[in-house]
């Protein structure tokens, strides 16, 4: 019953929007040369790579807006329950190509760029990555938001448009230097600024009470306001209509401008001082797995979290009139104890601003909230100081107290009067300082908590959660992490895809990778394994030259490309690699020419950052500067061994280290690695595995075949005693040798490498003197099998084969139906879509 007007105007509307963009390939440059001209306000007949590159991607863009736009007006439409991703870091990389990949645009963008003389293989090397995030962590959010859209799930990732990034690392002269990652100066053609959607946030001032209605009702009056606003970043699924949001929150100058500081006099003081609020959201902090009580820290995470909640609760009720069933249409699941914080803002907003009661409020609370644990390294555990909390956040410290109150009533009433439980479980932690947990308020207030690797899952009941484990048993799970097979395997990597593609018949397994088991047939056919060994030969030759251009090494590509690429940390052992490769040296160097003849030739390849403030591990990458330095320039080696470090690993540079390794390194002390991620992207694009019983690599040896993987090293429960018998251990010879060339100045150095050699002779924490002996065998039967190509190469197909558990697809679906109960909501493709879209 529309009016004549009201039609009018929406078939209008239809024929100019009707169209969708077309997919013919003048249409195409029609919108790249449009951008250029009228976008970034270039002259059509004279623009550059990277002005083609901004110009494409601003075209594709356009394609994700309109996808955008239908796929949250349908979600609208069918109302379905949400999902909402919170965490403080997405690793997201590069987006150019994996939207054309998604879209299925990518050969007619190739092709209509081509016509216009640029290449997207060159100008998609423009791109500047966004490094929102520290490693594992973060990647795992990104591959998550893929495999949500991917799944069609009604999902948002929220987080923090950080305008300095992970930090960029240099080596001079063999020291790491950090430089500032300003990834936004020439601007991020992904994001749609909304100015309109806009949240005030709070911090200081103090808490007032008053009756009301015979309630008591408190009122913070915060002495502090910042704004944030937010940023969207369309996330489109791989061939599927759906595209998802990830919503990032920037801090700007609150539009509120308190009264007194202005009336105060000094103007230009006040204005300075409120520009001080976009420090906010500045700045990344890079301490990966250490926890340190900084109050812009706290501040980052209660920003985020206030908007986002704010933007949730806004959200729902324009939709739904009021927050009625707002707990049966909402998760929200926290990304480690980041963003627990929220856990008392949501309580707040509901009793507060919402006016509910606390049953209600804490009733809403616990059925919404889940929460992830990544770690079980005690001191990357958040405690924030309650001193500290009071002052930046009093009403929501006053909400810990209340919950905390209760829950002690709870376990008096579970486990009778048992003061060290109580002291134990508490969420303030008694002592000179008081500390609140935050893991301990996420377990009380979460209905579920999981654990990212089945042995991890199982430690945390062991340790650091025990008593929270007999106390809510059914809180538990596991979810074993997942990498996105789109971004790791098939896109980084067209020459295998393109083979599994014609061996499979199918490229269906892109999107359900349990099918790459069709491969397993294949493992022990001739013609087929050569076919294998030339695709990842031309992924070697793509790393080799990366590797020219990064550290000027020239290398073989008949060597064995033996790669450790990961945050540096002491538990990551990449001392034991380091120690492996010096002890390689030592026996080359020493080699008679016939014994020389018999040597697989190998090229060693690390990567990683420091965390600026971790001291040993900046220490660990000189050590590992000054061994490559001393082997590359010994002629006595030649290409034999070669070791080379690459500077600013990073997702970019992953997606050509991956495909082009051949054996990979995973050899953390068993118990340490919760899960890992890059273990699962090694092993899909036919990488074989060196590691130890510990995080994913369990389930990986389980899926592909013990036979299939090189797995040696203590177990995770043994390693507890082994540190007690650490003292009495009679080191092996050869560990003691190679320990005594770094502190006697083989290298250089020999001071500074000091702390190094005292770690692993001392107290020796992650066990590398232990697992040394059965290190070297392990990498004795790598190269014994590297010799026969036929067995290595099964090994690699098999690999690949029995990869499909680790698509972040199904470990998606495991979340949606186990822990947020969300069913995918596909957006039908619109009749007048064009083919391909
Ligand atoms: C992981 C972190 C982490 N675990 C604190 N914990 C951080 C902790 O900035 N912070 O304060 C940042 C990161 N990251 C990793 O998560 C695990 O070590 C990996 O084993 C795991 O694969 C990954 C994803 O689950
Ligand atoms: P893992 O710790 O080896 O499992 O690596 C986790 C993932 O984090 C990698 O596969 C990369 O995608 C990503 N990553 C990006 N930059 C870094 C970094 O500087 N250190 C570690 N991981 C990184």
């Amino acid at each position: 019953s529309m009016s004549e007007d009201e039609r009018h105007r929406s078939d209008l509307l239809y024929t100019l929007m009707d169209t969708y963009i077309k997919n013919d390939v003048l249409s195409v440059q029609e919108s790249i040369v449009n951008h250029v001209e009228y976008t970034i306000a270039r002259s059509r007949y004279h623009f550059d790579d990277f002005e083609a590159y901004q110009a494409t991607a601003y075209s594709t863009r356009d394609r994700l807006i309109e996808s955008w736009n239908d796929t949250q007006q349908y979600f609208h439409d069918q109302d379905p329950k949400r999902v909402y991703y919170l965490s403080m870091e997405f690793l997201v990389g590069r987006s150019l190509l994996n939207a054309l990949y998604n879209l299925n645009l990518k050969g007619l963008y190739r092709e209509a760029l081509e016509q216009l003389g640029y290449n997207l293989e060159i100008i998609k090397e423009r791109e500047r990555d966004a490094a929102l995030g520290n490693g594992g962590l973060g990647r795992l959010a990104s591959c998550f938001l893929d495999s949500m859209a991917t799944e069609n799930l009604p999902a948002w990732g929220y987080g923090l448009r950080y305008q300095y990034g992970m930090f960029r690392q240099t080596i001079q002269d063999g020291f790491q230097r950090e430089n500032p990652d300003y990834w936004l100066t020439l601007g991020n053609p992904w994001e749609i600024e909304r100015p309109n959607v806009t949240y005030p946030v709070s911090f200081y001032g103090h808490v007032s009470a008053r009756e009301e209605d015979g309630r008591q009702i408190f009122v913070w009056n915060p002495a502090e306001q910042v704004d944030a606003v937010a940023y969207d970043n369309p996330i489109p699924g791989y061939r599927t209509a759906n595209t998802i949001n990830l919503r990032l929150w920037s801090a700007k100058p609150s539009r509120e401008f308190d009264l007194e500081s202005f009336n105060s006099g000094d103007y230009v003081a006040s204005i300075l001082e409120k520009q001080n609020a976009e420090s906010i959201s500045s700045v990344l902090y890079p301490d990966d797995r250490t926890y340190k009580g900084k109050e812009l820290r706290l501040k980052q995470q209660h920003f985020f979290v206030s908007a986002t909640l704010q933007d949730i609760l806004r959200r729902y009720t324009a939709q739904h009139g009021s927050l009625e069933n707002f707990s049966d249409k909402v998760a929200l699941q926290l990304n480690d104890t980041h963003p627990t914080i929220g856990i008392a803002e949501l309580m707040r907003l509901l009793m507060d601003v919402y006016k509910w009661g606390w049953t209600a409020s804490w009733e809403a609370t616990t059925k919404v909230f889940s929460f992830t644990n990544h770690t079980v390294l005690p001191e990357a555990l958040e405690q924030w100081p309650v001193e500290l909390l009071q002052e930046l956040l009093p009403r929501h410290m006053q909400i810990i107290y209340d919950i905390n109150w209760r829950f002690l009533q709870e376990l008096r009433a579970k486990f009778g009067n048992d003061q060290a439980r109580e002291y134990r479980m508490s969420i303030i932690q008694e002592g000179d300082e008081k500390m609140v947990r935050m893991a301990h308020l996420a377990l009380v207030a979460s209905h579920t908590v999981n654990g990212v690797a089945e042995i991890h899952s199982e430690l945390i009941k062991q340790t650091i959660f025990e008593d929270f484990y007999e106390m809510y048993p059914k809180k538990f799970q596991n979810k074993t992490n997942g990498v996105t097979p789109r971004r790791w395997l098939a896109f980084c990597n067209p020459p295998l895809r393109n083979l599994i593609n014609e061996t499979l018949g199918t490229d269906a397994w892109i999107s359900r990778l349990d099918l790459l088991e069709g491969l397993k047939s294949h493992a022990d056919d001739g013609e087929f394994q050569s076919r294998w060994v030339e695709v990842k030969q031309l992924a070697k030759a793509k790393l080799a030259a990366k590797i020219k251009e990064l550290c000027g090494v020239e290398v073989s590509t008949d060597a064995l490309f033996d790669v450790q690429v990961k945050r540096i940390h002491e538990y990551k052992r990449q001392v034991l690699n380091i120690l492996g490769i010096i002890h390689r040296y030592d026996q080359i160097r020493n080699m008679s020419e016939e014994e020389k003849a018999d040597v697989v030739p190998r090229v060693c390849i690390i990567g990683g950052k420091a965390a600026p403030g971790y001291e040993l591990a900046k220490r660990i990458i000189k050590l590992i500067s000054a061994v490559s330095q001393r082997v590359n320039n010994d002629p006595a080696v030649g290409d034999l061994l070669k070791v080379v470090f690459i500077p600013d690993y990073n997702v970019s540079l992953a997606e050509v280290i991956v495909p082009g390794s051949e054996l990979s390194q995973h050899i953390s002390t068993a118990g340490t690695e919760a899960s890992g991620t890059s273990n699962m992207k090694f092993a899909m694009n036919g990488c074989l595995i060196i590691g130890t019983m510990d995080g994913a690599n369990v389930e990986i040896a389980e899926e592909i075949g013990d036979d299939n993987i090189f797995i040696f090293g203590a177990l995770a429960h043994e390693v507890p005693k082994l540190r007690t018998e650490r003292a009495d251990l009679k080191v092996d010879d050869r560990f003691a040798h190679v320990v005594r060339l770094i502190s006697s100045g083989e290298f250089g150095y020999a001071d500074f490498f000091t702390p190094i050699v005292d770690a692993v002779q001392g107290s020796d924490y992650y066990l590398v003197a232990n697992d040394f002996p059965a290190y070297l065998r392990a990498q004795d039967a790598v190269d014994r099998t590297y010799k026969n190509s036929s067995i290595w190469t099964r090994m690699s197909i098999m690999s690949v084969a029995g990869c499909g558990k680790f698509s972040s697809d199904r470990t998606i679906r495991q979340y949606a139906t186990e822990i947020w109960g969300v069913e995918p909501c596909e957006r039908p493709r619109p009749p007048n879509a064009p083919e391909g879209y």
